[in-house]
């Protein structure tokens, strides 16, 4: 018996592959474009009154945003226009632990990315030095002065 060796060719199926692209293209997105202001306001309010600009009032009188890192700090102002009360927002935005202290009184010690809030009676006028008292911090430029008009 022979045996025979049937090799069977094997064609190369091509799987054409017709990408249909159904092409969604004529959505028709209205274009936003409908700026009907057809307010018909008959001219009851005269504009007279200026609208108040979009300039919020200070949080509180005598309210400084303060933010201190190695080695500086931020003030958001460095002078109040009178004596009295002023409240210090501390954020240590730095990567060691900071304070903030003036005239006498001083913030906690604040974790990096604490805040410590120190109000301080602000009584003459002059300049106050304010400071990080960690040793060292001051003088590496932990420092400044605040100004009472
Ligand atoms: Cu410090």
């Amino acid at each position: 018996m022979r045996r025979f060796t049937i090799r069977p060719t094997q064609t190369l199926a091509t799987v054409a592959v017709t990408a249909v692209a159904i092409g969604a293209v004529g959505v028709g997105c209205g274009g936003g474009n409908d700026n009907n202001n057809g307010s018909s306001n008959t001219g009851t309010s005269t504009n007279t009154q200026a609208t108040a600009p979009a300039q919020p009032p200070p949080a509180a009188a005598g309210t400084i945003q303060v933010s201190g890192k190695e080695f500086s700090f931020n003030l958001s102002t460095k002078s109040v226009a009178k004596p009295g009360k002023v409240t210090f927002d501390f954020k240590n935005v730095g990567h060691v632990e900071h304070d903030f202290s003036i005239n006498g009184k001083t913030t906690p010690l604040t974790k990096p990315g604490g805040t410590a809030n120190l109000t301080v009676d602000l009584t003459k006028k002059g300049t106050y030095r304010y400071l990080c008292t960690v040793p060292g911090h001051a003088a590496a430029g932990m420092e400044g002065q605040f100004t009472v008009r």
